[in-house]
């Protein structure tokens, strides 16, 4: 036939592959190892374009590694645990895991029919037992080592539904599903202790010279390691058993701008003073009614209370600052105590204007006048005005005098700050690894035996009410105390779904039933040499995997530092958006263009075209991949996903690109089909551009540049349509399958078998190129049989003095002049002659 059937093939060849077991990661193969891994997805009801772009991109660079010799290890599996999987129980009240489970299956299948080349015999989900009880030894063991610990912090309460918000959830301050006013509310929970390893976790990036710079930033600034300074305020009077407070500065270069002091609501400070002051009693009521999350206490109208106390200015006892307790200084930060510097922050700018406190400025950005500051605070670099013995210097210097100061006169030190806080791993879910802790009135927290792990979730559980369902179940929490015997309770906490994430690339190198991991097969696998990931992972997801890896490190029980060798990130697919005239967004399967304008299918009715933005099921524009694959096959939507945009930006989906994806599909089917397998001679051009083919693909692959790939692999099936047959065409036609292979690898099973070849092209050895057909010069060289001139060549620059000779000896005119027989000397003249002594 001359059509390519990708149904038919692609069910075919994937039957093939999976029966070969053509992915399986062999442990003990001796050949080199490697391992590509894509983030891998929450089971959220279907696989979308995002997720078949990512893949794609993951599948060329694991089919060229294999095909080049590499054992690959390139798995998938699923982050299976996590809020909308019981948002989904909680409206149908049905179990989160026959959700889970049930759309694992059915990207499962999408996934096998796209033809990715994973190893499925290493598939894991999160939410099974056996992975997330390795995960509760893993938490135990870092508990062992002192990196766990337990703090009361602040939490988003609801106070209708009676649980835990997460801080997504808390939309104006208000809960999500309740619409309750949302408080604060303090709660025992657990940390890890990434801070411990801030350095190192800032200077591991300069050797991460294989990820994007952008992420090593983001980062390296949420990091955020800076200078900083805690000194303290003396009050100028004691009040309530209270002689003074320490603050926290990262700008001690601005002290002679402060116009107050402030303290946290729940500072000791503003407790002691509230128990007799009812008013101010009622204001830190009110401070602790808001949300925890960052943008909201920066969004929140700034109020303070005057507790008509002063503070001494540390640098001049003669000045005298007003202590308020503000709204927006946390205590749970630095010292929960700062001083108001109005002309060089926002907050403290917002809260004078309010309180109609002075705003002197003491820093001027360089080169200009130091003008009053108007509704924005200068935040920005400059030189030190109006302050003293700090004047005419640069921000930095001043800090560097300040903190010297403090230090000489003993009322301050100098601190290195860290933005990044310890990370708090406690979450008031059901659907979440179990927290192995038992909690004992006389032992305290008692870590659960580990012959008794895993720590199962309960399957009876109901989804009727807000709120944790461990806590509300009958019995699954009252337990014996491990350690004393007497009755105890569980941990009815889980933990964070980053931590099922910040481990996986471990688990999948080996998954034994009995530990989390096999620290040789870690060391024959990991790093991963190829993570290939949303942009949107770059700071946290990517961060606990690096603070996992160096903790299980630290703690001896594994000896790599960082776990991603190099990191990509893709950019994301896009499409048009539609709307009606009601301003409803329209599917793109709805539409259609009649006579150049855009109507609805159904009714006629005009349709207004939208921007292109993110495929996203809110605005309706997104396109089932389970579709595509049926109209054009699943290679051609590979081609396509590789084709248009550089991988690292947007891609927009459109019709025409899929259509041309299928049309060059059907290309490469007939230049197979139309192959005159016993045509001979060469056709040097082709056999040149052929071999830069090869050096081009296989050099835009290992930099990830799959669209200049696809633009290569264009170019040289245009040559070999235009080329007559020859047997150079032949070795053409199938190298470009084989170069293909990666991204189209169905249709080039389909089109190997066809040229005859008895193996698979996927075990066909990636093809290499003759480095002297790269040169770009040729010369033309005279060919003589007794010194008399037969033919010219068109041959490489410099090609080696064999080559030349079979290029000659071969050539059909030489062999019929010579009868053939073999000269009975050859004399080369490199690059100029060849004379054949007959
Ligand atoms: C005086 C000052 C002057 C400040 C200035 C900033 C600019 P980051 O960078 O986020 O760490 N601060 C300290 N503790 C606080 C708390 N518990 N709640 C709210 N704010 C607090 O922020 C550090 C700055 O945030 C500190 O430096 C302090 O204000 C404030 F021109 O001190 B600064
Ligand atoms: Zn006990």
């Amino acid at each position: 036939s001359t059509r390519f059937n990708p149904a038919a093939a692609e069910a075919r060849w994937q039957a093939a592959w999976s029966a070969a077991g053509s992915y399986v990661a062999n442990d003990a193969s001796p050949k080199p190892k490697t391992y590509v891994l894509e983030m891998f997805p929450y089971p959220s009801g279907r696989i979308h374009m995002g997720h078949v772009r990512n893949y794609s991109m993951g599948d060329v660079i694991a089919r060229v590694r294999r095909a080049q010799g590499f054992e690959v290890l390139h798995p998938m599996g699923w982050d299976a645990f996590g809020m909308p999987a019981e948002n989904a129980a909680f409206e149908k009240n049905s179990h989160p895991g026959t959700w889970t489970r049930a759309n694992i299956a059915t990207m499962r299948g999408q996934l096998q029919r796209l033809g990715f080349a994973l190893d499925w015999s290493r598939e894991l989900a999160t939410c099974e037992p056996d992975y997330y009880g390795q995960e509760q030894a893993l938490f135990l063991d870092l508990l062992a080592h002192g990196l766990v610990y337990r703090k009361e912090s602040s939490v988003n309460w609801d106070p209708v539904d009676n649980t835990v918000l997460a801080n997504e959830q808390v939309i104006d301050g208000k809960g999500w599903r309740s619409g309750a006013t949302i408080e604060r509310r303090k709660l025992n929970q657990w940390f890890l202790k990434i801070t411990d390893f801030a350095d190192e976790l800032l200077d591991g990036l300069a050797t991460l010279d294989a990820w994007p710079d952008k992420v090593r930033l983001m980062q390296e600034n949420w990091i955020g390691k800076s200078q900083g300074m805690r000194f303290r305020f003396a009050l100028a009077e004691a009040a309530v058993g209270h002689d003074g407070f320490e603050v926290f500065t990262t700008r001690p270069d601005t002290l002679f701008g402060a116009s107050f002091a402030a303290i946290a609501a729940d500072h000791p400070l503003s407790l002691a003073l509230a128990e007799n002051n009812p008013a101010l009693a009622a204001f830190n009521a009110e401070c602790r009614a808001t949300g925890t999350a960052a943008a909201e206490v920066e969004a929140q109208e700034k109020k303070g209370f005057d507790t008509g106390l002063s503070v001494v200015h540390p640098l001049d006892p003669s000045i005298r600052l007003p202590v308020f307790v503000a709204n927006f200084v946390l205590m749970d930060y630095g010292t929960g105590a700062i001083f108001g510097c109005p002309a060089h922050d926002q907050r403290d700018l917002d809260f004078a204007r309010k309180y109609a406190l002075p705003v002197p400025r003491v820093v001027a950005p360089e080169g200009e006048a130091d003008a009053p500051i108007g509704d924005e605070a200068y935040t920005g670099p400059g030189t030190l005005v109006h302050s003293r013995f700090l004047n005419g210097m640069s921000v930095d210097a001043a800090k560097a005098a300040v903190i010297a100061r403090a230090e000489t006169e003993g009322w301050g030190t100098g601190t290195t700050v860290w933005r990044l806080r310890d990370w708090g791993v406690s979450r008031q879910r059901y659907w979440g690894t179990p927290i192995p802790i038992i909690h004992c009135d006389a032992c305290g927290a008692v870590p659960v035996p580990r012959a008794q792990l895993p720590v199962v979730l309960p399957e009876d559980v109901t989804f009727d009410a807000p709120g944790n369902p461990l806590d509300r179940h009958p019995t699954w929490k009252l337990v014996d105390c491990p350690s004393c015997g007497k009755p105890a309770r569980r941990e009815t906490d889980t933990l964070d779904t980053f931590v099922n994430s910040s481990w996986y690339f471990l688990r999948f190198a080996s998954a034994p039933a009995d530990r989390p991991f096999d620290p040789e097969m870690i060391k024959a696998w990991l790093p991963v040499a190829q993570y290939i990931g949303g942009v949107e992972h770059a700071i946290l997801h990517l961060l606990y995997a690096r603070f996992w890896t160096r903790a299980l490190r630290r703690i001896g029980m594994i000896d790599i530092a960082e776990p991603f060798k190099g990191l990509f990130t893709q950019g994301m697919v896009t499409h048009e958006t539609y709307k009606n005239a009601a301003g409803q967004w329209l599917e793109p399967t709805a539409v259609e263009r009649r006579d150049g304008a855009w109507v609805e299918v159904a009714s006629g009715a005009a349709v207004e075209l939208g921007r292109i933005e993110k495929m996203s099921k809110s605005k309706k524009n997104v396109v089932d991949p389970d579709a595509i694959i049926a109209a054009y096959g699943a290679d051609a939507v590979r081609w396509f996903m590789l084709s248009d945009s550089p991988p690292e930006r947007d891609l927009t989906w459109s019709e025409a690109g899929i259509e041309g994806a299928w049309r060059y599909v059907q290309r490469v089917w007939r230049l197979v089909q139309g192959n005159d397998a016993a045509a001979t001679g060469d056709d040097l051009p082709l056999v040149r551009l052929t071999h830069k083919t090869i050096a081009g693909v296989t050099a835009d692959i290992d930099k990830l540049q799959f669209n200049k790939a696809v633009a290569r692999l264009y170019e040289l099936a245009n040559a070999i349509e235009r080329a007559s047959a020859s047997a150079t065409r032949s070795a053409s036609i199938a190298t470009l399958v084989q170069l293909a292979a990666p991204m189209m690898p169905h249709l080039a099973e389909e089109c190997w078998a066809t040229l005859g070849n008895g193996n698979m092209v996927i075990d066909a050895p990636w093809p290499v190129a003759d480095p002297a057909l790269l040169v770009d010069d040729s010369v033309t060289i005279a060919v003589q049989i007794n010194g008399k001139l037969k033919l010219t060549l068109d041959l490489p620059k410099g090609h080696p003095r064999e080559a030349v000779e079979a290029a000659v000896l071969t050539h059909e005119k030489i062999v019929r002049a010579l009868d053939g027989k073999p000269p009975r000397k050859v004399i080369v003249v490199p690059d100029r002659l060849v004379n054949l002594v007959a």
